[in-house]
């Protein structure tokens, strides 16, 4: 796709849109289900959205001025969020997919020198200008299934300046694409061999310098990490969320992927955004998210890649009240996935969550776990106009098939981005 051109760039952002004859999945939270509006209509100015409901509650002075766009029918759900992706990185890690298919676990691959430091090496000899050149056939893919905010995390460079580098580039996608790009710093991803059983030291030398540097460089939206035996205990993590408070940036936290170390009460004693994988989470964790407002972001990519047989408490993360998002998780190890709708539906076969959840998941509840819910994630007054417009007769068949991609066309910012 050429996902940076919009069409009709003649056109200001301020003109005035008017999508009828739709289908709305509003996602709306006052709504109940999916917050469907039949024979719906929307209408933006200046890249926001003016009216959203029945077509039959125009007020007609929105109508007179609009230019008028008719969707025969077509459904729309808002723009779909991303919400965890690793896609800035160097190199690709297929010699590992090899050595996995022979028998090697991700664990003993990591242990010898493998894993995340390899991708390290590939990033680090890569220039701003060469990551954001790896990382645009990824992100145009997803662009390409109405993906209209992306989170990207740092984690691959591991040195202060490479870091850096990959959180600039990540600043950068969103200047040469069409899409809103929302950054973690995630220096406690992995320890580099220079480091090697010396996890404190990296914190000191690296982690925390590199994230007061990147903060006032603006590059970081969030702190992110990696809490697990073969990355970082809940105590290192605590020192990193430490600085993050005391700078005022959100954390989040890669916790209990692979065993149960209490990351997600860890991330939640913090307030975090959200809690990722959660595989190992048990109902202690999910009550502690759910009291601290912690999203729960589901990766199946990453529990299917790496041939997991633990599924995510999703019935207690449901009884606890926990708000459930899903990404891709796309990274170069244990989920080279570039698609949300494989997610979505993956969601739903691997986890068992309803049709219904996995469309939350990658819209509202993606926008819930970035702390953007008041800008994005639903189709109502006020947000952004980020839309994606299907052809499809239901919603549940944007989680039922597989690899089949039925976008129409997507809007970001009120402007139709070409396919
Ligand atoms: N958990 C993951 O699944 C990825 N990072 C993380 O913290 C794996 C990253 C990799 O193997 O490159
Ligand atoms: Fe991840």
């Amino acid at each position: 796709m050429s996902g940076n051109k919009f069409s009709g760039s003649s056109r200001g952002s301020s003109t005035r849109s008017l999508w009828r004859n739709a289908r709305l999945a509003t996602l709306r939270e006052d709504l109940s289900g999916l917050g469907i509006v039949e024979k719906g209509a929307i209408v933006s100015e200046g890249g926001r959205i003016l009216f959203a409901g029945p077509e039959g509650e125009l007020p007609s002075s929105l109508i007179e001025t609009a230019e008028i766009i008719d969707l025969e029918g077509r459904w729309v759900t808002p723009g779909l969020v991303d919400c965890h992706t690793h896609i800035v990185y160097g190199g690709n890690r297929a010699r590992e997919f090899e050595m996995r298919l022979e028998g090697a676990t991700y664990e003993e691959i990591a242990r010898t020198g493998g894993g995340i430091v390899s991708s390290v090496k590939a990033t680090n000899a890569l220039s701003v200008e060469g990551l954001v050149e790896a990382a645009l056939p990824r992100l145009d893919t997803l662009l390409s299934e109405g993906v209209t905010t992306i989170e990207i995390k740092s984690g691959y460079g591991l040195n202060i300046e490479a870091e850096l580098r990959m959180l600039r580039a990540a600043r950068a996608l969103g200047t040469v694409r069409p899409v809103r790009v929302v950054t973690s710093y995630l220096g406690a991803h992995a320890t580099p061999v220079e480091y090697k059983g010396r996890n404190q030291d990296y914190i000191s030398d690296v982690v925390l310098p590199g994230l007061e540097q990147a903060h006032a460089e603006g590059l970081v939206d969030a702190v992110d990490g990696f809490c697990e035996g073969i990355a970082f205990s809940v105590n290192e993590i605590g020192r990193v969320f430490d600085k993050a408070r005391s700078l005022g940036i959100p954390v989040k936290l890669h916790a209990e992927q692979l065993s149960n170390l209490g990351g997600a009460k860890l991330a939640a004693s913090y307030g975090a955004l959200s809690a990722d994988h959660l595989e190992y989470l048990d109902e202690d964790g999910a009550r502690a998210m759910a009291a601290a407002g912690t999203v729960a972001v589901l990766l199946p990519g990453a529990f299917y890649a790496i041939n997991e047989k633990q599924k995510p408490p999703v019935q207690a993360l449901r009884q606890a009240g926990v708000h459930i998002a899903v990404a891709t998780d796309c990274n170069p190890g244990t989920s080279p996935l570039t698609s949300l709708l494989l997610t979505m539906n993956m969601s739903a076969t691997l986890f068992g969550l309803t049709v219904e959840e996995c469309i939350a998941g990658a819209t509202r509840e993606g926008a819930r776990a970035l702390g953007l819910l008041g800008e994005t994630g639903t189709i109502e007054a006020g947000k952004s106009a980020d839309l994606a417009i299907w052809n499809i007769e239901s919603p549940a068949e944007l989680v039922y098939r597989i690899g089949f991609n039925p976008l129409y066309a997507h809007i970001f910012k009120g402007q139709r981005i070409n396919r």
